[in-house]
């Protein structure tokens, strides 16, 4: 939503010689792993590109929620129940920092929310698709957050305070999310034939979309190159989804599942996983709002925010009485 407003693209990316005397005094900073705080000056592109990467990862942890708490009231047994529930909480948790973070950087939560609910901000793509059976509640802990686990602890280290902070509390949560998500896995594996089944079909669906979440090859992503100069990402798109799927395959293995890819094969050269081509037109149709759910998930955050208009508006009356109260007492 604000890539045009970014001035300087991938191929744009300056280098210390073209920047003011300010600029390269700040960029020098950044080299030297000194961290950014919102009162500190900082070029307008970079706060245009954070604004746009924390409000994008606020939105994703909301429309995240939607997927699993689909799953609550119908989780298998009760302590599966208060685990999911826990889980889903905490993804709103998330989504209070990160919304927290962007405002220090001058523009307001609901501005931000308002592009979500009007559709014209992006959220990630995976919480695009259907969770059809208990397996796949499993299958997003383990491999949506474990990709969001990957991602994000680097972002623990980037150049912004406020967000590199925020990050270090996400991840610890998100570590207890992958487990419980594996946990069910390891459940259903060790079932019944029909159980381990789901949990194969689960896989194959949610397999591809985890990987593409990392978002578009390295070549194709307009972002990376300044973003990592500026370190607010510290990897690129292809890395980390290459680091996501070493971790993994041992991981379904381990599970006695087949590989949801027929070209997933250990390179000894490289020393990674050679893996499949991923269907990129599927991601940027999903990214463009024509997933299977997207329609679902924008009609289910405007009716919360419709829903909750009442309790807004008593907060807010609540809080004017408050300040008239303090200035009576004041005077
Ligand atoms: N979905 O130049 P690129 C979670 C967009 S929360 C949709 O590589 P960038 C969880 C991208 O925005 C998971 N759009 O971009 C929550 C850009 O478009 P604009 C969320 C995507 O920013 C609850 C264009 O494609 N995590 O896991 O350098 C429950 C070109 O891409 C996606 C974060 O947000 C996508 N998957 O790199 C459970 C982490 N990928 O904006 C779990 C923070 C790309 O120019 N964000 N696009 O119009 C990041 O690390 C980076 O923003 C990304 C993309 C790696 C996602």
């Amino acid at each position: 939503m604000y890539t045009q407003l970014v001035e300087t693209g991938m191929k744009g990316v300056k280098t210390l010689e073209d920047m003011s005397p300010q600029e390269r005094a700040w960029q020098e900073k950044i080299n030297g792993g000194v961290k950014v705080e919102p009162k500190d000056w900082m070029p307008d592109a970079y706060r245009k590109t954070l604004v746009r990467q924390i409000s994008q990862h606020a939105h994703s942890e909301y429309v995240g929620m939607l997927p699993e708490s689909n799953w609550i009231g119908r989780a298998p047994t009760l302590k599966r129940k208060a685990i999911l529930m826990a889980k889903v909480q905490d993804e709103a948790g998330h989504g209070l920092y990160l919304y927290s973070a962007v405002e220090t950087l001058g523009v307001s939560r609901d501005a931000v929310y308002a592009d979500l609910l009007s559709g014209k901000a992006k959220y990630s793509s995976i919480f695009n698709y259907p969770t059809l059976t208990w397996a796949d509640i499993g299958a997003v802990g383990w491999l949506v957050d474990g990709s969001a686990i990957v991602n994000q602890v680097p972002i623990c280290r980037c150049s912004y305070g406020p967000y590199a902070r925020a990050m270090v509390r996400v991840c610890k949560e998100e570590s207890f999310h992958q487990r419980q998500g594996f946990d069910i896995m390891v459940a259903l594996c060790k079932g019944t034939p029909e159980q381990k089944a789901m949990a194969q079909d689960a896989l194959n669906r949610w397999w591809w979309p985890s990987i593409a979440m990392h978002g578009p090859a390295d070549e194709a992503s307009v972002n990376s190159a300044q973003s990592m100069a500026w370190k607010i990402k510290l990897n690129s798109n292809d890395e980390l989804r290459q680091k996501f799927i070493d971790q993994t395959v041992p991981q379904i293995e381990f599970l006695g599942l087949e590989l949801p890819d027929k070209d997933l094969k250990w390179n000894e050269a490289r020393g990674h996983y050679d893996y499949g081509q991923i269907d990129w037109v599927d991601f940027f149709n999903v990214v463009r709002g024509k997933g299977p759910c997207n329609e679902e998930r924008l009609a289910a955050r405007n009716k919360a925010w419709d829903d909750g208009a009442w309790f807004r508006e008593a907060l807010t009356a609540h809080a004017d009485k408050q300040d008239a109260a303090n200035l009576q007492q004041a005077a």
